[in-house]
């Protein structure tokens, strides 16, 4: 042990600590300051940021024992706090850069110091900046951040005042479309807002920490498990394994009716067999994490390896052994039946392009890793905190599993630190609830990154063959299509990603005849989840690298020939139904002039360019919101004597489910002349919000948006009197008249037969087009994109702060998808940097997005969602530039700078 004097935020502390021990972990367990947080533990995201004697560090790969005696260290509850705002925490709030909120002091605190030095910064200072200090954000694509320091710089000074940055409703004004800040903005800059592992940190001294022993193989036989030598040791209340757990052990994947398998076959804790690489075996409860940590190293897991099939390809091997036996390797088939049979048109047809075409496993890569807890409540029931965004669902999917009544689970979401959709999947929450059924003692459970990235779903890889056919006059006629969906060992939601090949494939394009197979593959690699775009990356990546390949074979310009093609009225998506709106040819009208700027630069760039080579590509940007059919969402409002308390489960990844509700409630209660600060949100608790579904399928601005305003509707409805006024709150009371009213909304919409893929599933879409422009570095096969120009509609804004992070996070997840990420190697992949995160240099600062705002008629106020479109198929508009720079079309992803080599060097032969 060392005992040191700091002076942390100005006030001097006695510490005493392990000198091995990391700052991060001193300043959170000791001083408590949860503000600074934990990302990777490895100095690659800079979440941990603190100043030492002026300067920023990584206070997770800073020993005690390198902390000077008597150092300052300035955290961010030292920077600012709620009264009293540094410029930085303002400008964050003003520029909607915290979305999940978990980067967010880290990256305070290294602009602090960087304004400190320079007082007058350009943005590539910024950008330098946060570069060489490792601060890696997964949200907000970078370009918010940049602005904001760029304002606080300014407001520092003293060119623009807090006044006029400050945002303000004008009294009585509407906040549909405004940049109003976000409710949770303030707790998130000033470092307050309490996350998974700090909540951990707050727990009953009597709370047991889980580690769990896992699987290092990716599919064997397990033989034995014996935990007597770990049930030993010091601190060890209990070793649990497949023996004790109360239910049945099974979470229910909520397996189609037409799937092979009964959608059973995912252990809590695995039994008798291992399916993937990081399966949970046993969990170690013990008094402390290390204590936990150490005995679990001491459970043997005797095993019988078999051959583990990595990929779908190799698991539909003629000798490959069934994973689940009884249940064949491919267990979900589905298929695309419109128009005329294809075959014949084929041959016709006098412009027919194919190819074959991949899409990789992306990992999430969330800045927080995977955390939860669990307690029995004074009630008798078992709550479980964790990063769910599928509350209810979830509750419904784990509960038998855990032994426990639906009724008697509550699960709670903690302020989550973004992801993705990697928690549309139970993922701890099995575990925790059966320690805290079993022990009756409060339950902690944190992932490092290791294990949030080894050990969490995945996007599933499509493996896909496509055929478009053209007529003479350019209109695209026939699709054949042709995937596989790896979705790794567990079936939960595999069906349904599976189906969204039928829907968007094509996407985008009225093409009346079209017939494809798809099915869905049971892998030992990851498990798939959700992944923002869920199916319609893999699938639109297919399409659209397709369509250039079409426009070269034409001779024509791709831009020019999906403007020919796209949804025109009385055209038909490839499900068969009306879209919900026509707007995608005046999208394309709009970045025709800047496609033709874009088009000369890169010409004037290419000239005496040498070994660089530049190129444009476009890309159309489609995806739907809600899941498939009759989807509903449920909501509260209650009149109180402050004004009115709004209810719902509207999940909160970061995107900004707290603003959605709020404008949406607002807006509805308009007549009532509520200011924002009058309308209260209680969210995401099962036991006080009801069902409003995942927030998955970007469905919740819609479904839990149109369920909020209902509830508004009927409050007001209830509040109404026969002069037209409305009754007071005392009124209501004095009328005995019911306070609290509940909304529910369902999407006008049919599930598709998933034999055809017919069927009108989605009660509106989300449509974009994008341009991008891109170097390619022929001598190394690096790409690097300069540009980015998106036409976006996402029906009426919401809150235009929002969306227009929603745009840059989600094309800042497509260059990663474009160009390095990826988990398929399970040495490689397991790291933040190893799995291909874009940095701020990997972005350009240079995004430019034009809104069309088309009124969608089943929108609330005429919003679609948003979410999901900026990563359904950005990745194929920079593989398109990369064709346009030289020539090369990548067609398996990721477009690493080794692939591109090979490729140009390929096509010099
Ligand atoms: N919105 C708006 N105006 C519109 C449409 C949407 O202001 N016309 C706002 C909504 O109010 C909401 C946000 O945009 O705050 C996204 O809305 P929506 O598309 O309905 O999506 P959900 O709220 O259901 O959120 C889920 C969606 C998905 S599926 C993933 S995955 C995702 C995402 O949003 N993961 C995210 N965005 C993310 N953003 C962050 N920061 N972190 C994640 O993990
Ligand atoms: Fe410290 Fe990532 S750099 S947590
Ligand atoms: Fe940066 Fe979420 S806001 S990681």
């Amino acid at each position: 042990m060392l005992k040191k004097y700091l002076i942390i935020n100005g006030v001097k502390k006695t510490i005493i600590a392990d000198p091995e021990a990391c700052l991060a972990d001193v300043l959170r367990k000791q001083a408590f300051l949860t503000g600074t947080k934990v990302g990777c533990r490895k100095g690659e995201c800079g979440a941990c940021s603190v100043i030492l004697n002026g300067k920023v560090v990584r206070s997770c790969i800073t020993k005690m024992k390198r902390v000077p005696d008597e150092a300052e260290i300035i955290t961010i509850e030292g920077v600012g706090d709620q009264k009293h705002l540094h410029p930085l925490q303002l400008a964050w709030m003003v520029h909607g850069a915290a979305q999940c909120g978990y980067c967010t002091p880290g990256f305070i605190i290294s602009a602090k110091v960087l304004l400190e030095h320079n007082s007058n910064p350009t943005r590539e200072d910024v950008r330098a900046w946060f570069q060489k200090h490792r601060n890696v954000c997964r949200c907000t694509g970078y370009k918010p951040l940049v602005d904001a320091v760029m304002e606080a710089a300014r407001l520092m000074r003293g060119e623009v005042t807090k006044e006029e940055l400050w945002y303000k409703l004008p009294k009585g004004k509407s906040l549909l479309g405004s940049e109003a800040i976000r409710p949770s903005a303030l707790a998130k800059v000033t470092g307050t807002w309490d996350f998974g592992a700090d909540l951990g940190l707050k727990m009953p001294e009597n709370t047991l920490h889980i580690k769990l022993v896992q699987a290092t193989v990716s599919h064997a036989n397990i033989l034995s498990i014996d935990t007597s030598e770990a049930e030993k040791m010091e601190g060890v209340y209990r070793v649990l394994t497949y023996k004790d757990v109360p239910g049945t052990n099974r979470i229910n994947g909520l397996a189609f009716p037409t799937n092979k398998g009964d959608g059973l076959e995912r252990p809590i804790l695995n039994d008798k067999k291992i399916f993937q690489f990081g399966d949970a075996i046993a969990m170690v409860l013990a008094d402390t994490p290390c204590q936990a940590e150490a005995a679990a190293k001491k459970v043997k897991v005797e095993i019988e390896e078999l051959p583990a099939y990595m990929s779908a390809p190799a698991a539909m091997a003629e000798d490959a052994i069934e994973i689940h036996p009884g249940t064949p390797n491919i267990y979900f088939e589905c298929g695309t039946v419109k128009g005329e049979d294809t075959k014949p048109l084929m041959d016709s047809l006098p412009y027919v392009v194919e190819d074959d075409s991949y899409v990789q496993r992306q990992p999430h890569l969330p800045l927080e890793p995977d955390v939860g807890c669990a307690y029995i409540n004074e009630d008798g029931k078992l709550i479980v905190h964790s990063k769910s965004v599928a509350l209810h669902c979830h509750a419904a999917m784990v509960a038998d599993g855990i032994g426990v009544p639906l009724e008697d689970l509550y699960i709670v979401q903690n302020p989550t630190g973004g992801t993705f959709g990697y928690k549309f999947s139970p993922t701890m929450e099995g575990l925790l609830g059966v320690a805290a059924l079993v022990t009756k003692r409060p339950v902690y459970l944190e992932f490092n990154m290791y294990q949030q990235i080894t050990y969490t779903g995945k996007r599933s890889p499509f493996f896909m063959h496509l055929k478009l056919g053209a007529d003479k006059n350019r209109k695209f006629t026939a699709l054949e299509t042709d995937w596989s969906c790896d979705h790794g060992p567990y079936c939960e939601f595999g069906d349904l990603v599976t189906t969204r090949g039928s829907q968007f494939m094509g996407a985008g394009y009225n093409i009346p005849n079209i017939r494809g197979e798809g099915r869905t593959v049971a892998t030992n690699h990851a498990w798939g989840s959700a992944f923002r775009g869920y199916g319609s990356p893999q699938s639109l990546f297919a399409s659209e690298v397709l369509v250039d390949k079409m426009a070269k074979k034409m001779g024509v310009d791709p831009l020019e020939l999906r403007y020919e093609n796209v949804y025109r009225e009385g055209d038909k998506t490839p499900t068969g139904c009306d879209p919900d709106v026509i707007c995608l040819p005046t999208m394309i009208e709009k970045l025709r002039p800047l496609y033709k700027e874009a088009k000369e630069r890169v010409k004037n760039k290419n000239v005496n360019s040498g070994d660089k080579k530049y190129g444009v590509g476009t890309s159309l940007l489609i995806y739907s919101c809600g899941l498939d059919g009759p989807d509903s969402s449920n909501a509260w409002a209650e009149l109180t004597a402050e004004g009115v308390t709004v209810g719902n489960s509207w999940q909160d990844h970061g995107q900004g489910a707290d603003m959605g509700t709020l404008t949406i409630a607002h807006e509805t209660l308009r007549p009532l002349g509520l200011e924002p600060e009058d309308i209260k949100l209680v969210m995401n608790d099962m036991e006080f919000t009801p069902d409003s579904g995942p927030s998955g399928g970007s469905r919740s601005n819609v479904l839990t948006g149109n369920a909020t305003r209902v509830a508004c509707e009927n409050l007001l409805a209830a509040m109404k009197k026969d002069d037209g006024t409305y009754m007071t709150y005392d009124e209501m009371v004095a009328a005995k008249k019911p306070l609290k009213y509940a909304g529910k909304w369902t999407a006008p919409c049919t599930a598709p037969d998933p034999a055809t893929g017919q069927g009108n599933p989605f009660p509106t879409y989300m449509y974009g087009v994008l341009m991008s422009e891109v170097e390619v570095d022929t001598t190394t096969g690096k790409v690097k994109v300069e540009k980015l120009t998106m036409i976006a509609d996402v029906g009426t804004i919401v809150n235009k702060l929002v969306v227009d992070g929603q745009m840059y996070g989600g094309l800042a997840q497509g260059i990663g998808l474009a160009l390095s990420e990826d988990f398929e190697d399970l040495k490689k992949h397991t790291t933040l940097t190893g799995c291909g995160i874009p940095q701020i240099k990997d972005v350009p600062d240079d995004i430019q997005i034009i809104y069309q705002e088309t009124p969608r008629p089943n929108g609330p106020y005429g919003a679609s969602g948003a979410g999901e479109m900026p990563l359904s198929a950005p990745h194929a508009s920079i593989v398109n530039a990369i064709y346009d720079a030289c020539g090369v079309q990548i067609t398996k992803l990721p477009a690493r700078p080794e692939k591109v080599l090979a490729a140009l060097k390929e096509l010099e032969k």
